[in-house]
């Protein structure tokens, strides 16, 4: 095992008010702190799993996942390197922030930033900003990420090195291209790729243990006029029933709840889909209305 878990993200907007609007009153998350230039967010007892930095290029920051040893970061900076992605020593002031105590970061072949880091300060009290179930974290990591990209197979080899293994496929017949959801831990995915013509973050998902509290979210998200870009739904690979808002950050989170886990790598079965949803989730990627 090479990676645990997706353990933190960071996101770039030019409102952070708006952002902790969204993040308390639609998504329950407890804000941190907040000052003229970040927002932490705090989903379960590590410190905080979301940081949003102002900025004028509103979007995708960085992806931070947990490795277990500093043995473990060198032999996947080895790694990495050979492939041709040599890696960044963290520096104090982000190894402070992030609450890390070793942080490696390098670039994957669409350009996005990936930190590869261990000791993420956990045990911290969380309070959720609504009464609701809790978020389902732990061994599973925050949740899944999701990038559009024009090399599929760069990005695969690149993931691939991390430790993260096909799960399945989907054609996506609306845009006539192939997702491909990859695995570390028992989530179903963690991180996914869909091809298309560029390499851009396409949404990150996050998971509710009940769905009373996707319901809350979805009627909570209206409330806000939130543009819902994708109708509630059930998906069929991981079988999450989710719904998508667009985010102040100019892209989608997913909140789910439900999913099914891989608890037994030998007898998974690798198959492809042709439709990423049972039911629902009407927009751009099944029955646009
Ligand atoms: C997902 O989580 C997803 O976002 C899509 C588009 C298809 C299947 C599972
Ligand atoms: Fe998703």
């Amino acid at each position: 095992m090479s990676l645990h878990t997706l353990s933190y993200v960071g996101f770039n907007a030019t409102d952070l008010d708006d952002w902790r609007q969204y993040a308390t009153g639609v998504l329950g998350m407890q804000v941190v702190d907040q000052t003229a230039d970040t927002l932490r967010l705090r989903m379960d007892e590590k410190h905080h799993r979301f940081a949003i930095h102002k900025s004028a290029a509103p979007g995708f920051a960085y992806s931070g996942w947990d490795v277990a040893t500093r043995a473990e970061l060198d032999r996947l900076t080895t790694e990495l390197t050979a492939l041709g992605y040599p890696a960044a020593e963290g520096t104090e002031a982000e190894r402070t922030f992030r609450k890390v105590v070793d942080l490696r970061v390098f670039t994957d072949p669409g350009g996005n930033r990936v930190e590869l880091f261990y000791g993420q300060l956990s045990g911290c009290p969380f309070t959720p900003a609504r009464q609701f179930g809790g978020f389902k974290t732990g061994e599973l990591g925050l949740g899944h990420i999701v990038f559009m990209t024009k090399n599929m197979d760069a990005m695969m080899a690149f993931y691939g090195v991390l430790g993260l293994t096909v799960s399945d496929y989907i054609f996506i017949k609306p845009v006539q291209s192939r997702a491909c959801f990859m695995h570390l831990n028992a989530r179903h995915h963690s991180f996914a790729l869909l091809g298309g013509p560029q390499d851009v973050f396409h949404h990150i998902m996050i998971e509710v243990n009940s769905l009373d509290d996707v319901g809350m979210g979805n009627e909570l998200a209206l409330r806000q006029g939130r543009k819902v870009t994708m109708s509630l739904g059930k998906h069929t690979n991981d079988e999450v029933v989710s719904f998508y808002t667009m985010t102040p950050s100019g892209f989608e989170l997913e909140y789910g709840c439900g999913g099914r886990t891989i608890e037994n790598e030998e007898d998974w079965q690798v198959v492809e889909y042709d439709d990423i949803s049972f039911w629902g989730h009407l927009g751009p990627l099944r029955a646009p209305v």
